[in-house]
């Protein structure tokens, strides 16, 4: 798509759409960056714009006839597809494409896209440091936090871009075609935004939509929708499984994790040697070196790449013991699956804080996946009733609701005894509450640190 001179219109001023306007700068574009947020302060978002693009800002909304003059509009990743002034842009014929799509418009080298619904930062990251080790001209980039309009024009022929990208990036690709693909697993999440299931799965799926026989598609072969898609797939597919043992593919086997062609079986690496724990980290090490050797990666560097790899922030991320009880970070834990990961990597009692933005998830199974192992179930936010009473329904009472993230440390501490952990893995995003999950982490690691003194 000829983007050059044209005039454009940026839908959000997060991180991905003052990115945006940044390369659509360097192909002078004109451009407007739409925030329908009317409290944001406009010149704040002004000076966030790299200097020497004109970029005009406007909150709220843009009216009929300014959309009509319109030739393109970019969206940012949080914003619905399905918002009426944008099937209004859809019904004039004008092109919409997400961030992820115009970034790949300028891509020169080789892509590795990671999606599923958990373990895809984790993955993206270790996929990231073995292809780094083995090629220094390899970003890492998307949903892990960079957007990938920051980076692309960085890329030449043999440099290598390691994408984490999510179901709302999927949602608005249309040529983008990563020579390695991943889709590690599927559970719902994000349903109030794609609305089913269905429509989940489809975006998600999208990121082999262009990949032909020349590329390679990692799958779980564990999640029976991607077993059966892969056998719709035209390009290879390289499954993991860390249940059976594979005749093709990569599995753990003991304490090994192997890799297998025909039957006949190699040793990739030893769980012992690896610096992250769980059955869902040893799935995000044979997704990642699948993906290493598809593009490449010798024996030797992904070995010694995975065994140095430690746990990504956030992501069940020990914190520190106060008092014999250890606190642990799960504030990437977002929906129930990823919590569910969170409880289940707990070898202690647990005093476990939960609830924030309500993302119409079902929290059933998390749950059941207390398991004896919750004293206590904190609860905040905007679904601190719905997990309540859901909790209820299966039995769990010990609940107590808070206000603060704050209020929840002091009150865990307060209730969590020597030998005994404090988990936070909220199973709903932060949005509401915090800017990210990023920033609920932070403040959930200052206010332990604070238990200190
Ligand atoms: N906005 C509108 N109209 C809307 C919705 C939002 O104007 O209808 C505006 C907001 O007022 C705000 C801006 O859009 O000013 C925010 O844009 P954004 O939500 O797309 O956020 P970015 O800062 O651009 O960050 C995005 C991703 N955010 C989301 O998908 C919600 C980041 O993923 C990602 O790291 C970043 O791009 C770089 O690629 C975060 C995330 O929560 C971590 N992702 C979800 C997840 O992991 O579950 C998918």
């Amino acid at each position: 798509m000829e983007l050059k001179n044209k005039n454009i219109l940026v839908v959000g001023s997060g991180i991905s759409g003052i990115a945006a306007t940044q390369i659509l700068g360097t192909i002078n574009a004109s451009i407007t960056l739409l925030d329908g947020n009317t409290k944001l302060n406009k010149e704040v978002i002004e000076r966030q714009i790299p200097e020497g693009i004109d970029a005009k800002v406007v909150l709220g909304e843009v009216t009929k006839e300014q959309m009509a003059a319109f030739d393109a509009v970019v969206l940012s990743p949080g914003v619905p597809t399905d918002l009426p002034f944008i099937n209004e842009f859809r019904a004039m014929g004008t092109p919409i494409l997400g961030e992820i799509e115009l970034a790949y418009l300028f891509e020169k080298g080789t892509v590795v896209a990671i999606t599923g619904t958990n373990g895809k930062t984790t993955t993206t990251a270790l996929t990231g440091q073995i292809i780094k080790a083995y090629n220094e001209k390899t970003a890492v980039v998307g949903n892990i936090g960079l957007p990938y309009t920051s980076k692309v024009l960085e890329s030449e022929e043999d440099s290598i871009t390691v994408a984490e990208v999510s179901s709302f990036q999927l949602e608005t690709v249309k040529t983008f075609k990563p020579k390695v693909s991943a889709i590690l697993n599927l559970t719902p999440d994000h349903l109030n935004r794609h609305h089913t299931m269905e429509a989940y799965i489809e975006a998600k799926c999208n990121v082999t939509m262009n990949q032909t026989e020349e590329d390679t598609c990692v799958l779980n072969y564990e999640d029976e929708v991607l077993r059966k898609f892969g056998e719709t797939l035209k390009c290879k597919v390289v499954y993991f499984s860390s249940a059976r043992k594979l005749e093709n593919g990569y599995y753990v086997n003991g304490d090994n994790i192997c890799f297998a062609a025909d039957g006949k079986e190699e040793v990739v690496v030893n769980v012992h040697e690896l610096q992250v724990l769980g059955k869902h980290n040893y799935e995000n090490v044979m997704a990642a070196v699948a993906m290493a050797k598809a593009v490449g990666v010798d024996d030797e560097t992904i070995h010694k790449a995975v065994t140095s790899f430690h746990a990504v922030e956030h992501r069940i991320e020990y914190v520190t013991e106060v008092n014999g009880v250890k606190y642990y970070n799960d504030s990437k834990g977002t929906n129930p699956d990823a919590a569910i990961k969170g409880i289940q990597a707990m070898n202690r009692k647990t005093v476990l804080i939960g609830g924030g933005y309500d993302k119409e998830s079902k929290y059933d199974e998390w749950i059941e996946s207390f398991d004896g192992k919750v004293k206590k179930l904190i609860l905040l936010g905007q679904t601190k009733e719905k997990i309540a009473e859901c909790a209820k329904e299966h039995g769990f009472e010990d609940i107590q609701f808070v206000d603060t993230l704050k209020e929840a440390v002091d009150t865990a501490a307060s209730i969590a005894d020597d030998g005994e952990c404090v988990l936070l893995s909220p199973a709903c995003a932060s949005w509401g509450m915090f800017k990210n999950y990023e920033e609920r982490g932070e403040m959930f690691k200052q206010y332990v640190s604070e238990l200190n003194k």
